[in-house]
């Protein structure tokens, strides 16, 4: 992306005051980390800035700085302008989205491809690894330097969404970004425990229950599991712990799909999507009003379980034989 767009954004920063920061829903450490250090970024300038999300911060990521100021929407001042981070749509923002229409002019920070921007000024950088690297740009032109409690932050927001500079979508630039994140000196040994080493005994059960329901379909290819509500209460686990199940599902060799799928509520789920290598299941996610990236995407299913679970192979399926799936 240009820089040009990066310094419209930085110039909106300079320009106004009184901004409110938009984490998405179910967050994770890129929105978290991103929303947070932009946070840093504004206290640094002496702005009037607030960080809200529509759910509580994972217990992995209550150590990122600034984690305890995190308001919840019902807690938030009215604020002028507001910036929404690693939102791909408008619905991401969840009960947050009031305050985002409420604003007199906004701004989209993100880095996913199925960004409808939604925002006055749209900044989305499909290359970019996380959104962290767009939060890394504006601090740059906005700071003389890094301060360590941003320096945390950015670098939980690359870590998670790189799964630790692994994926395909780290870059030389993101290496670069992570490089010179580390020049402050943090302590990434430290981090790296915090969010990925320090795991409650009820989500270790709840990925048990998870792989003991997974099944291979499509001569093993598609590899699938699903967990309810009841599963999850058997062993005193939520919907945020079936985070990194997935993973576990699409590592199995012959798997190219992989699908998860977590009752939320009473006949909705949540369906994650993953691919190894030629799959693009954002498309699959698209044709159900969901978002995400070639490798990596999700939509929200209603019906029966049984319903969902069928509509779900009937997908993933056909995408793992039409030509008009694949990664282009
Ligand atoms: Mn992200």
């Amino acid at each position: 992306m240009t820089g040009n767009l990066i310094e419209q954004a930085a110039d909106f920063i300079r320009e106004n005051d009184g901004f409110t920061l938009i984490a998405h829903i179910s967050p994770d450490g890129d929105t978290l980390g991103s929303a947070l250090a932009l946070y840093g970024v504004l206290k640094e300038l002496k702005k009037d800035a607030q960080v809200v999300c529509g759910n509580r911060v994972p217990p992995n990521y209550v150590f990122l700085p600034y984690a305890d100021e995190l308001l919840s929407p019902e807690a938030a001042r009215k604020l002028p302008f507001a910036i929404s981070i690693d939102c791909a749509d408008a619905l991401r923002m969840g009960v947050s989205a009031p305050l985002f229409d409420a604003a007199q002019s906004t701004l989209n920070l993100d880095h996913h491809v199925t960004n409808t921007a939604y925002a006055k000024m749209n900044v989305v950088d499909g290359s970019a690894a996380a959104t962290g690297e767009l939060i890394y740009k504006l601090a740059m032109r906005l700071l003389p330097c890094l301060t360590e409690p941003i320096s945390v932050c950015l670098y939980t927001a690359l870590l998670t969404d790189t799964g630790s500079f692994a994926y395909s979508n780290t870059t030389p630039e993101t290496m670069r970004i992570a490089a010179d994140i580390l020049e402050s000196g943090i302590d990434t040994y430290e981090i790296n425990r915090l969010v990925y080493r320090t795991v409650p005994y009820h989500k270790v059960k709840l990925l048990g229950l998870a792989l003991n329901n997974m099944e291979l379909l499509c001569g093993g290819r598609l590899g699938l599991t699903a967990v309810t509500l009841e599963e999850m209460r058997s062993v005193g686990a939520t919907e945020e712990d079936t985070e990194g199940v997935i993973d576990y599902v699409r590592d199995v060799d012959s798997v190219e799909v992989a699908v998860l799928l977590r009752e939320v509520d009473t006949d909705v789920f949540k369906a994650s999507l993953r691919s190894k290598r030629y799959v693009d299941v954002s498309k699959i996610s698209r044709a159900k009003n969901g978002g995400g990236h070639a490798f990596a995407a999700g939509y929200t299913a209603h019906g029966a379980f049984g319903e969902v679970y069928a509509e779900a192979v009937r997908m993933a399926s056909a995408a793992l034989e039409d030509e008009a799936w694949k990664v282009s």
